[in-house]
């Protein structure tokens, strides 16, 4: 009992614990540094150009394989509306610039490619280093033993009947041999799965595969705009109501969350790419399917920063994480929910919705897309 009782304090440390891999480059260590000085109170640090963007609603050149053209221009970033948490509020004027956006979540074909190409291993395959592990936990944190430290990720593992929906260890498990490759763990596999998106993907992983791609991960900015379609702040990418119609434009959860998922959509879990209508950039699955990392540190308080200048011009978050929950975690901004995000429990399928995630931490639902700069030897 007591070895169960320790996996699932793993399981929940894990979500932000720190792996043993090197960072990418030097400039992100020195920006990874979490600070809580002047918590709740720090000011937005992101530069606010005032060069002139690229703005167009005319492709700039041609669209690379897979990628669709997002314009750029002016919206309202964040919510004010009641199914808003504090981390959305408030509303307010953002300006992003022109870029081209995968239309659908890297699949399980796509990152094969990249593995293949470079040998890479993913966090979720590699053992924790506890040294590393320690200095995103609070001080005095006891090492778990060497067994549970072994390679692995979150795999989702529904209740059979209600729980307290405070208590996420209920239907998250920290599974052995849960990776990329073995989705639900050892046994699995993504045989004939080649164009569902690839989960259990830590934000260095995504981060590698872009730099791989010749791409990069989208700021939060450019996620959220590119997720409203071109429409205006409503709640939904589509309009003011979840079903419109009583039709599923998103795969979700429905049902009793978490232990009884009446898959009204179709699926239980996640579905291949491009099943669901795309938005009006011909982007799909912006919304549901699996979580999607950004670029942007998560801040509870980004938005309140952010909305201290009238606008904001190409934000890109701001330097340091700060999640109150877990003040040790270096943490960035998820984007769009998954095929678990239930009207009971988050109901983060909506565009302004911000999720703090570890970045060290892989989950059977996150997974991720990329972006490209507009060529430089196109700009107008
Ligand atoms: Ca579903
Ligand atoms: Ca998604």
């Amino acid at each position: 009992m007591k070895k169960i009782f320790n996996l699932l304090v793993l399981a929940c440390l894990l979500i932000f614990a720190a792996s043993c891999s090197k960072k990418q480059d030097s400039t992100e260590k020195t920006e990874n540094k979490v600070t809580d000085k002047n918590k709740g109170s720090q000011k937005q640090e992101t530069p606010v150009k005032q060069a002139s963007i690229i703005i167009s609603e005319e492709p700039i050149g041609e669209a690379p394989k897979g990628m669709v053209w997002i314009g750029g221009g002016e919206f309202v970033m964040g919510s004010d509306h009641t199914s808003a948490s504090q981390a959305e509020k408030p509303a307010h004027r953002v300006k992003i610039a022109a870029f081209w956006m995968d239309e659908h979540e890297v699949t399980n074909a796509q990152f094969r490619k990249f593995v293949e190409a470079t040998g890479y291993k993913t966090v979720a395959e590699r053992p924790i280093d506890w040294e590393e592990m320690k200095k995103q936990l609070p001080p005095n944190t006891p090492k778990p033993e060497d067994e549970v430290l072994q390679p692995g990720s979150l795999v989702f593992t529904p209740p059979p009947n209600p729980v307290n929906l405070q208590d996420y260890s209920q239907w998250w498990s920290w599974v052995h041999g849960a990776d990329w490759k073995h989705p639900k763990g050892p046994g699995s596999s993504i045989e004939d799965k080649d164009n569902y998106p690839v989960v259990h993907i830590a934000y260095e992983d995504a981060a590698a595969y872009a730099k791989w791609a010749g791409k990069r991960l989208p700021t939060e900015a450019e996620w959220e705009f590119a997720s409203r379609g071109g429409g205006k702040n409503q709640p939904f990418a589509w309009g003011d109501e979840l079903t419109p119609q009583n039709k599923y434009l998103a795969n979700f959860f429905q049902g009793d969350f978490p232990y009884n998922n009446t898959v009204d959509d179709g699926f239980n879990a996640a579905a291949p790419v491009k099943t669901f209508p795309p938005n009006d950039y011909g982007l799909y699955d912006m919304i549901g399917n699996v979580w999607e990392w950004s670029s942007d540190f998560y801040h509870i308080n980004a938005h309140a920063m952010a909305a201290q200048n009238d606008i904001t011009i190409c934000p890109t978050g701001p330097t340091s994480s700060y999640d109150p929950n877990e003040p040790f975690a270096e943490k960035r901004v998820i984007k769009g929910g998954s095929f678990l995000c239930s009207e009971q429990y988050c109901s983060n399928y909506r565009p302004s919705a911000r999720m703090a995630t570890s970045t060290d931490s892989g989950q059977e639902h996150l997974g991720f897309r990329c972006v490209r700069d507009v060529e430089t030897n196109q700009k107008m």
